[in-house]
């Protein structure tokens, strides 16, 4: 028998609402998994990707990462991973430096032994380059195969990974998809093979309401019986869920008659136990104007580490709304990029509109991204038209602008998760990164290429999240 951990989304790093208490809490829950890992003497930890929020990681988080995978190592566990799209897949990963360091394995197409099971590993590809993929995988001996990947598979929702045809095409035949990326638990069958998310470790976005844990998964010995048959079947595999503890999130959901107001959303919060949580109120129905800063005041003087109160009554569409339209900042840089500016006027607007630079400092950063660039005068070139688009598109998923020193990548999730249960932006397809600067035209073209549609947003501002998950 072979058991495992199957986790993953992990999002390391995440300054979830600017709160350094939660960027501690993303990493505390990645420590309470492998915490469990070695109570439970697991065989191994599988990890599906987007162990980090985003590409550059802060020190702290990448030594807090690199003592919880020390001490699992340290108990003879290994470590199996695979690379998110919040990661990036342009060159070396940080997943890379912990190999070397001996405390984990990346895997691959070439497959990782475990017991009686072979890993496999898919990293996130963008879906314009999955055509590409042969999916040729090395066949083992191992009585299990297993592909740890990381995309919308389906059948689950906002899927846009055809399961069956990734099946029928590997060389390998797969008894479980061990998957990472949509942040809401979720098993099924696809064929003869079972396909799971374990879900994010921590609540990467207010729609995630439902508690948070990872998968148990067990690989029977064939021994008892005829392998082929539990092969066949796929009986041999049995998936558990198990929760852990995260931080307190309180859901308040107030429904205003007629004629109330304030005192009756307070009212409806003053029921809670709100001490150390976050806080989501959401309003609906009738009544009078609700000022959120008041009930957000209310909650903190409550002793809530955060309170959000979103007014759901402004949405009178009574429909789901494509919140890539519902967001007026995503409108302006939409606008923006199609101006075709050039790289430094784009990194100028970056630096005015978009960056979280106090104000008193914003006429110096923007002195400084001029002068850096007064020795290539091509920075200065607008786009034509024709290739406004194409720069457009490179704009998502490209490094942000000098100037703006305070990156706002890991704030940046606020469009992509009110997107709900996912957290790749590509439900609406789009993302916030406005310009690319500092790199060739080409260069741009071509991570636009290749990352155009991997949902990487690197500049919206963390305000994005407040008026995007109004509609969550
Ligand atoms: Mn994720």
């Amino acid at each position: 028998m072979t058991r495992v951990i199957h986790t993953g989304d992990t999002h390391i790093g995440y300054r979830q609402y600017h709160r350094d208490e939660r960027r501690a809490d993303f990493l505390a829950a990645f420590e309470r998994v492998i915490d469990d890992a070695i109570a439970d003497g697991v065989d191994a930890v599988v990890h599906a990707g987007d162990l980090f929020h985003d590409r550059r990681p802060d020190l702290v988080d990448l030594l807090g990462t690199l003592d919880a995978l020390r001490t699992l190592a340290d108990a003879g566990i290994p470590f199996l991973a695979i690379v998110g799209n919040h990661e990036g897949t342009r060159s070396d990963q940080w997943l890379d430096l912990y190999e070397r360091l001996g405390l984990a394995t990346r895997l691959d197409a070439s497959g990782t032994e475990v017991g009686e099971v072979c890993f496999y590993g898919q990293d996130h590809v963008p879906e314009s380059r999955r055509d590409d993929l042969s999916y040729a995988f090395e066949p083992a001996e191992s009585e299990y195969a297993v592909l740890v990947s990381h995309g919308l598979f389906e059948p689950f929702a906002h899927a846009n990974w055809d399961t069956e045809e990734l099946l029928s095409r590997s060389t390998v035949e797969f008894d479980a998809l061990l998957l990472g990326d949509n942040h809401v638990p979720g098993r099924q069958r696809v064929g003869e093979t079972w396909v799971t998310y374990p879900g994010s470790t921590e609540r990467a976005s207010a729609s995630e309401e439902d508690d948070r844990g990872y998968n148990l998964v067990t690989f029977d010995d064939g021994s008892s019986g005829d392998e082929s048959d539990d092969r066949a079947t796929g009986e041999g595999v049995r998936i558990a869920r198990r929760g852990i503890e995260t931080r307190s999130f309180v859901f308040c959901d107030v429904d205003l008659g007629e004629g109330e107001g304030l005192d009756r959303v307070l009212e409806q919060v003053g029921q809670h136990d709100v001490e150390d949580a976050v806080v989501i109120v959401r309003v609906e129905g009738q009544g009078e104007p609700v000022t959120p800063a008041e009930v957000e005041r209310y909650a903190s003087e409550r002793g809530a580490l955060v309170a959000r109160m979103y007014d759901r009554r402004e949405d009178d569409s009574g429909t789901e709304i494509d919140v890539s339209f519902a967001d007026p900042d995503e409108a302006v840089r939409e606008r923006v990029r199609e101006m075709g500016l050039s790289p430094v006027a784009s990194a100028v607007d970056e630096t005015v509109r978009a960056s979280k630079l106090a104000d008193s400092t914003v006429r110096d950063a923007v002195a400084e991204t001029v002068r850096e660039r007064l020795d290539d005068l091509d920075e200065f070139e607008g786009m034509d038209e024709s290739t406004a688009e194409e720069g457009a598109n490179a704009g998502t998923g490209a490094d942000p602008v000098s100037g703006a020193e305070d990156d706002p990548a890991s704030e940046a999730s606020g469009s992509r998760e009110a997107t709900g249960t996912v957290d790749g932006g590509r439900a609406d397809g789009r993302d916030g990164a406005p310009t690319t600067v500092g790199r060739s035209e080409a260069e741009a073209a071509s991570d636009g290429g290749e990352e155009g549609e991997s949902g990487e947003t690197e500049s919206s501002d963390g305000d994005d999240q407040r008026s995007m998950e109004e509609y969550l």
